[in-house]
Protein backbone atom coordinates (compact mmCIF):
# COMPACT_ATOMS: atom_id res chain seq x y z
CA UNK A 1 0.00 0.00 0.00
CA UNK A 2 1.60 3.50 -1.08
CA UNK A 3 0.00 6.32 1.33
CA UNK A 4 -0.31 8.90 -1.96
CA UNK A 5 -2.65 6.30 -3.40
CA UNK A 6 -5.62 8.23 -4.10
CA UNK A 7 -7.88 6.73 -1.52
CA UNK A 8 -6.93 5.99 1.80
CA UNK A 9 -9.44 5.06 3.89
CA UNK A 10 -9.57 3.24 7.82
CA UNK A 11 -9.26 0.11 6.56
CA UNK A 12 -6.21 0.95 4.33
CA UNK A 13 -4.78 2.74 7.20
CA UNK A 14 -5.44 -0.60 9.64
CA UNK A 15 -3.25 -2.77 6.73
CA UNK A 16 -0.90 0.22 6.61
CA UNK A 17 0.14 -0.05 10.45
CA UNK A 18 -0.28 -3.45 10.37
CA UNK A 19 2.44 -3.98 8.10
CA UNK A 20 4.65 -1.05 9.49
CA UNK A 21 4.26 -2.50 13.30
CA UNK A 22 5.76 -5.94 11.26
CA UNK A 23 8.86 -4.28 10.01
CA UNK A 24 9.62 -2.60 12.96
CA UNK A 25 9.31 -5.50 15.02
CA UNK A 26 11.73 -7.51 12.82
CA UNK A 27 13.55 -4.36 12.77
CA UNK A 28 13.70 -4.34 16.66
CA UNK A 29 14.83 -8.04 16.84
CA UNK A 30 17.52 -7.75 14.05
CA UNK A 31 18.90 -4.97 16.34
CA UNK A 32 19.44 -6.72 19.62
CA UNK A 33 20.61 -10.12 18.71
CA UNK A 34 20.85 -12.09 22.28
CA UNK A 35 24.53 -12.32 22.78
CA UNK A 36 26.97 -12.31 25.53
CA UNK A 37 26.24 -10.81 28.02
CA UNK A 38 23.04 -12.91 27.64
CA UNK A 39 21.36 -12.09 31.01
CA UNK A 40 21.53 -8.62 29.99
CA UNK A 41 20.50 -9.06 26.46
CA UNK A 42 17.30 -11.21 27.38
CA UNK A 43 16.66 -8.34 30.07
CA UNK A 44 16.83 -5.66 27.10
CA UNK A 45 14.89 -8.04 24.48
CA UNK A 46 12.36 -8.56 27.32
CA UNK A 47 11.37 -5.44 27.66
CA UNK A 48 11.76 -4.23 23.67
CA UNK A 49 10.27 -7.10 22.07
CA UNK A 50 7.49 -7.62 24.08
CA UNK A 51 4.26 -6.17 22.23
CA UNK A 52 3.42 -2.54 22.37
CA UNK A 53 1.72 -0.87 19.67
CA UNK A 54 4.47 0.75 18.25
CA UNK A 55 2.62 4.08 17.65
CA UNK A 56 6.30 5.66 18.04
CA UNK A 57 7.94 4.09 15.67
CA UNK A 58 5.32 4.13 12.70
CA UNK A 59 5.15 7.83 13.48
CA UNK A 60 8.65 8.20 12.68
CA UNK A 61 8.55 6.45 9.47
CA UNK A 62 5.06 8.07 8.58
CA UNK A 63 6.80 11.28 8.73
CA UNK A 64 9.80 10.22 6.51
CA UNK A 65 7.50 8.81 3.73
CA UNK A 66 5.42 12.06 4.07
CA UNK A 67 8.67 14.00 3.09
CA UNK A 68 9.31 11.58 0.63
CA UNK A 69 12.27 9.40 2.13
CA UNK A 70 11.54 5.40 2.51
CA UNK A 71 10.86 3.21 5.12
CA UNK A 72 14.68 2.07 4.92
CA UNK A 73 15.77 5.73 5.89
CA UNK A 74 13.35 6.13 8.77
CA UNK A 75 14.09 2.69 10.13
CA UNK A 76 16.93 3.73 12.46
CA UNK A 77 15.38 6.39 14.40
CA UNK A 78 12.08 4.57 14.25
CA UNK A 79 14.33 1.76 16.26
CA UNK A 80 15.49 4.14 18.07
CA UNK A 81 12.45 5.90 19.36
CA UNK A 82 11.33 2.34 20.55
CA UNK A 83 14.23 1.45 22.21
CA UNK A 84 13.77 5.05 24.37
CA UNK A 85 10.44 4.40 24.81
CA UNK A 86 11.54 0.60 26.17
CA UNK A 87 14.15 1.78 28.42
CA UNK A 88 11.48 4.47 29.94
CA UNK A 89 9.32 1.73 30.78
CA UNK A 90 11.89 -0.51 32.10
CA UNK A 91 12.93 2.68 34.47
CA UNK A 92 9.20 4.04 35.18
CA UNK A 93 8.43 0.78 36.60
CA UNK A 94 11.09 0.45 39.12
CA UNK A 95 10.41 0.74 42.64
CA UNK A 96 12.19 4.33 43.17
CA UNK A 97 9.95 5.06 40.66
CA UNK A 98 6.00 4.25 39.94
CA UNK A 99 6.83 0.78 42.01
CA UNK A 100 5.21 -0.81 39.35
CA UNK A 101 4.64 -5.29 39.36
CA UNK A 102 3.04 -5.22 36.05
CA UNK A 103 3.75 -4.58 32.21
CA UNK A 104 1.73 -5.44 29.32
CA UNK A 105 0.08 -7.93 31.41
CA UNK A 106 3.45 -9.42 32.40
CA UNK A 107 5.81 -9.30 34.93
CA UNK A 108 7.80 -5.66 35.08
CA UNK A 109 11.34 -6.01 33.80
CA UNK A 110 12.49 -5.56 37.16
CA UNK A 111 10.57 -8.36 38.92
CA UNK A 112 11.61 -10.36 35.61
CA UNK A 113 15.44 -9.88 36.38
CA UNK A 114 16.27 -8.22 39.00
CA UNK A 115 16.21 -4.57 40.07
CA UNK A 116 19.62 -3.83 38.86
CA UNK A 117 19.76 -5.59 35.75
CA UNK A 118 16.40 -3.94 34.94
CA UNK A 119 18.41 -0.56 35.81
CA UNK A 120 21.43 -1.22 33.71
CA UNK A 121 19.02 -2.72 30.84
CA UNK A 122 17.39 0.02 30.42
CA UNK A 123 21.07 2.09 30.62
CA UNK A 124 22.04 0.00 27.73
CA UNK A 125 18.60 0.56 25.98
CA UNK A 126 19.13 4.34 26.04
CA UNK A 127 22.68 3.86 25.01
CA UNK A 128 22.01 1.42 22.17
CA UNK A 129 19.44 3.68 20.92
CA UNK A 130 21.98 6.43 19.74
CA UNK A 131 24.24 4.14 18.57
CA UNK A 132 21.65 2.73 16.32
CA UNK A 133 21.01 5.47 14.70
CA UNK A 134 24.01 6.61 13.77
CA UNK A 135 25.53 3.27 12.73
CA UNK A 136 22.06 3.22 10.85
CA UNK A 137 22.19 6.19 8.77
CA UNK A 138 25.45 5.93 7.98
CA UNK A 139 25.70 5.85 4.30
CA UNK A 140 21.96 5.73 3.66
CA UNK A 141 20.99 9.06 5.12
CA UNK A 142 22.96 12.64 4.92
CA UNK A 143 24.97 12.70 7.86
CA UNK A 144 23.95 16.60 8.57
CA UNK A 145 20.27 14.55 9.07
CA UNK A 146 21.02 12.20 11.03
CA UNK A 147 23.08 14.72 14.06
CA UNK A 148 20.16 16.06 13.58
CA UNK A 149 17.99 13.36 14.17
CA UNK A 150 20.51 12.42 17.47
CA UNK A 151 20.18 16.04 18.98
CA UNK A 152 16.43 16.27 18.72
CA UNK A 153 16.45 12.52 20.21
CA UNK A 154 18.87 13.89 23.00
CA UNK A 155 16.76 16.61 23.88
CA UNK A 156 13.57 14.69 24.19
CA UNK A 157 15.14 12.02 26.56
CA UNK A 158 17.50 14.19 28.92
CA UNK A 159 16.54 17.10 31.37
CA UNK A 160 14.74 19.38 28.89
CA UNK A 161 12.38 16.00 28.21
CA UNK A 162 11.32 12.56 29.31
CA UNK A 163 13.60 13.07 32.78
CA UNK A 164 12.05 16.81 33.29
CA UNK A 165 8.72 15.18 33.31
CA UNK A 166 9.33 12.44 35.54
CA UNK A 167 10.81 14.69 37.88
CA UNK A 168 7.98 17.54 38.25
CA UNK A 169 5.59 13.69 38.09
CA UNK A 170 7.63 12.44 41.39
CA UNK A 171 7.84 15.41 43.14
CA UNK A 172 3.45 16.08 42.86
CA UNK A 173 3.21 12.72 43.94
CA UNK A 174 0.35 13.25 47.25
CA UNK A 175 0.19 17.26 46.18
CA UNK A 176 -2.49 19.28 44.47
CA UNK A 177 -2.31 19.26 41.07
CA UNK A 178 -3.05 21.93 39.01
CA UNK A 179 -3.62 21.88 35.04
CA UNK A 180 -0.58 23.40 34.14
CA UNK A 181 1.53 21.15 36.25
CA UNK A 182 -0.85 17.95 34.65
CA UNK A 183 0.04 19.39 31.02
CA UNK A 184 4.07 20.02 31.94
CA UNK A 185 3.94 16.21 32.95
CA UNK A 186 2.62 15.34 29.73
CA UNK A 187 3.92 17.70 27.83
CA UNK A 188 7.82 16.03 28.73
CA UNK A 189 6.79 12.35 30.13
CA UNK A 190 4.64 11.36 27.22
CA UNK A 191 4.35 14.48 24.39
CA UNK A 192 8.16 14.69 24.07
CA UNK A 193 9.18 11.71 22.75
CA UNK A 194 6.40 11.39 20.27
CA UNK A 195 6.69 14.59 18.96
CA UNK A 196 10.94 13.47 18.69
CA UNK A 197 9.77 10.20 16.84
CA UNK A 198 7.74 12.22 14.30
CA UNK A 199 10.04 15.18 14.14
CA UNK A 200 13.40 12.46 13.50
CA UNK A 201 11.53 10.84 10.94
CA UNK A 202 10.59 14.50 9.18
CA UNK A 203 14.39 15.15 9.21
CA UNK A 204 15.75 11.93 8.17
CA UNK A 205 12.96 12.35 4.93
CA UNK A 206 14.48 15.47 4.25
CA UNK A 207 11.80 17.63 5.10
CA UNK A 208 12.05 21.73 5.11
CA UNK A 209 12.12 23.41 8.59
CA UNK A 210 8.79 24.40 7.91
CA UNK A 211 7.83 21.30 7.12
CA UNK A 212 9.19 19.81 10.33
CA UNK A 213 8.06 22.31 12.61
CA UNK A 214 4.45 21.37 11.48
CA UNK A 215 5.21 18.13 11.61
CA UNK A 216 6.69 18.78 15.49
CA UNK A 217 3.39 20.87 16.63
CA UNK A 218 0.97 18.21 15.03
CA UNK A 219 2.70 15.55 17.01
CA UNK A 220 3.05 17.48 20.09
CA UNK A 221 -1.16 18.02 19.92
CA UNK A 222 -1.33 14.01 19.41
CA UNK A 223 1.06 13.40 22.30
CA UNK A 224 -1.16 15.43 24.27
CA UNK A 225 -3.91 14.33 22.77
CA UNK A 226 -2.48 10.52 24.03
CA UNK A 227 -2.47 11.11 27.61
CA UNK A 228 -6.08 12.84 27.79
CA UNK A 229 -7.85 9.74 25.39
CA UNK A 230 -6.08 7.64 28.38
CA UNK A 231 -7.46 9.28 31.30
CA UNK A 232 -10.81 9.04 29.53
CA UNK A 233 -10.31 5.76 29.11
CA UNK A 234 -9.54 4.97 32.45
CA UNK A 235 -12.83 6.79 33.80
CA UNK A 236 -15.03 4.93 30.89
CA UNK A 237 -13.05 1.56 31.02
CA UNK A 238 -14.88 -0.86 33.49
CA UNK A 239 -12.34 -2.30 36.19
CA UNK A 240 -12.67 -5.79 34.40
CA UNK A 241 -10.88 -4.29 31.35
CA UNK A 242 -8.21 -2.47 33.28
CA UNK A 243 -6.60 -5.76 34.15
CA UNK A 244 -4.36 -3.69 36.61
CA UNK A 245 -2.89 -5.10 39.59
CA UNK A 246 -5.29 -5.83 42.74
CA UNK A 247 -4.95 -3.30 45.06
CA UNK A 248 -3.66 -0.96 43.23
CA UNK A 249 -6.27 1.56 42.29
CA UNK A 250 -6.43 3.62 39.55
CA UNK A 251 -3.92 6.10 40.66
CA UNK A 252 -7.22 7.76 43.24
CA UNK A 253 -4.77 10.39 44.50
CA UNK A 254 -3.34 11.64 40.91
CA UNK A 255 -4.51 14.10 39.07
CA UNK A 256 -6.22 13.90 35.83
CA UNK A 257 -7.46 15.70 32.62
CA UNK A 258 -11.55 14.65 33.75
CA UNK A 259 -10.93 15.16 36.88
CA UNK A 260 -9.81 18.73 36.64
CA UNK A 261 -11.90 19.69 33.50
CA UNK A 262 -14.55 17.05 33.84
CA UNK A 263 -15.45 14.35 31.22
CA UNK A 264 -17.23 16.01 28.74
CA UNK A 265 -14.25 19.07 29.28
CA UNK A 266 -11.54 16.34 28.50
CA UNK A 267 -13.38 14.99 25.45
CA UNK A 268 -13.80 18.45 24.04
CA UNK A 269 -10.13 19.28 24.80
CA UNK A 270 -9.30 15.57 22.74
CA UNK A 271 -11.36 17.09 19.91
CA UNK A 272 -9.76 20.13 20.03
CA UNK A 273 -6.62 18.51 19.96
CA UNK A 274 -7.29 16.44 17.09
CA UNK A 275 -8.46 19.29 14.93
CA UNK A 276 -5.25 21.09 15.71
CA UNK A 277 -3.16 18.20 14.88
CA UNK A 278 -4.84 17.34 11.75
CA UNK A 279 -4.90 20.98 10.80
CA UNK A 280 -1.14 20.91 10.49
CA UNK A 281 -1.65 18.40 7.97
CA UNK A 282 -3.58 20.54 5.56
CA UNK A 283 -0.30 22.43 3.72
CA UNK A 284 0.75 18.53 2.61
CA UNK A 285 -0.35 16.47 -0.02
CA UNK A 286 -3.95 15.05 1.38
CA UNK A 287 -2.93 11.60 -0.30
CA UNK A 288 0.31 11.09 1.48
CA UNK A 289 -0.85 12.46 4.78
CA UNK A 290 -3.73 10.27 4.79
CA UNK A 291 -1.66 8.18 7.35
CA UNK A 292 -0.08 10.61 10.03
CA UNK A 293 -4.33 11.48 9.60
CA UNK A 294 -5.54 8.82 10.41
CA UNK A 295 -2.84 7.89 13.73
CA UNK A 296 -4.02 11.09 15.02
CA UNK A 297 -7.70 10.10 14.46
CA UNK A 298 -6.80 5.89 16.16
CA UNK A 299 -5.14 7.87 19.24
CA UNK A 300 -8.57 9.91 19.77
CA UNK A 301 -11.01 6.66 18.87
CA UNK A 302 -8.31 4.04 20.59
CA UNK A 303 -10.22 2.15 23.34
CA UNK A 304 -6.63 0.43 24.73
C1 LIG B 1 16.49 7.61 32.31
C2 LIG B 1 16.93 9.67 30.95
C3 LIG B 1 15.98 8.79 31.60
C4 LIG B 1 14.67 9.07 31.51
C5 LIG B 1 13.60 8.20 32.01
C6 LIG B 1 11.36 6.92 33.75
C7 LIG B 1 11.39 8.19 32.99
C8 LIG B 1 12.67 8.95 32.90
C9 LIG B 1 10.31 8.70 32.38
C10 LIG B 1 9.01 8.04 32.36
C11 LIG B 1 8.41 8.17 31.00
C12 LIG B 1 7.11 7.40 30.88
C13 LIG B 1 7.04 6.00 31.35
C14 LIG B 1 6.06 8.02 30.30
C15 LIG B 1 4.77 7.38 30.05
C16 LIG B 1 4.59 7.31 28.57
C17 LIG B 1 3.42 6.48 28.13
C18 LIG B 1 2.14 7.17 27.79
C19 LIG B 1 3.54 5.16 28.04
C20 LIG B 1 2.55 4.26 27.42
O1 LIG B 1 2.80 4.29 26.03
P1 LIG B 1 2.08 3.30 25.03
O2 LIG B 1 0.59 3.30 25.28
O3 LIG B 1 2.67 1.92 25.50
O4 LIG B 1 2.53 3.62 23.64
P2 LIG B 1 2.85 0.58 24.65
O5 LIG B 1 2.80 -0.51 25.69
O6 LIG B 1 1.76 0.47 23.62
O7 LIG B 1 4.21 0.67 24.03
Amino acid sequence: LQPDKECFGFDDFKQYMASKVAAVNEALDRALPLRHQERLHESMRYSLLAGGKRVRPVLAIAACELMGGDEAAAAPVACAVEMVHAMSLVHDDLPCMDDDDLRRGRPANHVAFGISTALLAGDALLALAFEHVARGCAGGVPAERALRAVAELGNAVGAEGLAAGQVVDLASEGAAVGLATLEYIHVHKTARLLEAAAVCGAIVGGGTDEEVESIRRYARCIGLLFQVVDDVLDVTRTSEQLGKTAGKDLAADKATYPKLMGIDGARAYAAELVASAEAELDRFDAGRAAPLRHLARFIAYRQN
